[in-house]
């Protein structure tokens, strides 16, 4: 049994995309959408710790053999998922705790980070998908020349954002100030 996996990149992928239901897809999409910024080949799909714990083991199991370096695991409430992947591959596991159940993420959260010692995840913030793509981008970058010079612009990038906006604060002043986007 193998999940339907939807791609990416061009290329083998290098990073696994899970998400425990459709309705992660709007903030796991983010994790995509950085990994095409990036260039870096990527697979999706959906699986479920609680619901089809048989498809989340398969994944998991058939990671290393597709070629996957890094997981992104992504669920919400009781989200497991993430674990139950890192029970099955000495890949690394990144978390993205979801908001979206009644307590707001902070189940997702402790559900996710609070691994016991010998199977960590790699936990980032709630809904934090975009962060998990660039740490996963940043594991992969300590062997690939190609991803870290993209990497490296990208960061480059971000700390030009912070002087422009400090530039047009120190220029019109905080009373008229309007947020870019
Ligand atoms: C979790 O339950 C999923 O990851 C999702 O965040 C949440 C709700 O799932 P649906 O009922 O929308 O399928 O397992």
């Amino acid at each position: 049994m193998n999940a339907p996996l939807s791609g990416g990149q061009a290329g083998t992928p290098l990073v696994g995309i899970v998400m425990g239901s459709d309705s992660d897809l709007p903030i796991m999409k983010k994790a995509a959408l950085m990994l095409e910024d990036l260039e870096i080949p990527f697979e999706v799909t959906i699986a479920s710790a609680h619901r089809h714990p048989e498809l989340s083991r398969q994944f998991a199991l058939g990671a290393e053999d597709r070629g996957l370096k890094v997981i992104i695991a992504g669920a919400g409430a009781a989200a497991h998922l993430a674990g139950v992947i890192a029970a099955h591959t000495w890949l690394p596991v990144i978390g993205v705790p979801l908001t979206g159940s009644p307590l707001g993420g902070k189940d997702a959260l402790y559900a996710t980070v609070q691994m016991p010692p010998g199977v960590p995840v790699a936990t980032v913030g709630i809904d934090g998908a975009r962060n998990a793509a660039i740490l996963a981008a940043q594991i992969l970058a300590t062997s690939d020349e190609g991803i870290a010079a993209r990497l490296k612009d990208y960061k480059r990038k971000l700390a030009e954002g912070v002087e422009t906006k400090a530039n047009r604060l120190a220029e019109v002043g905080y009373r008229s100030y309007r947020k870019l986007d």
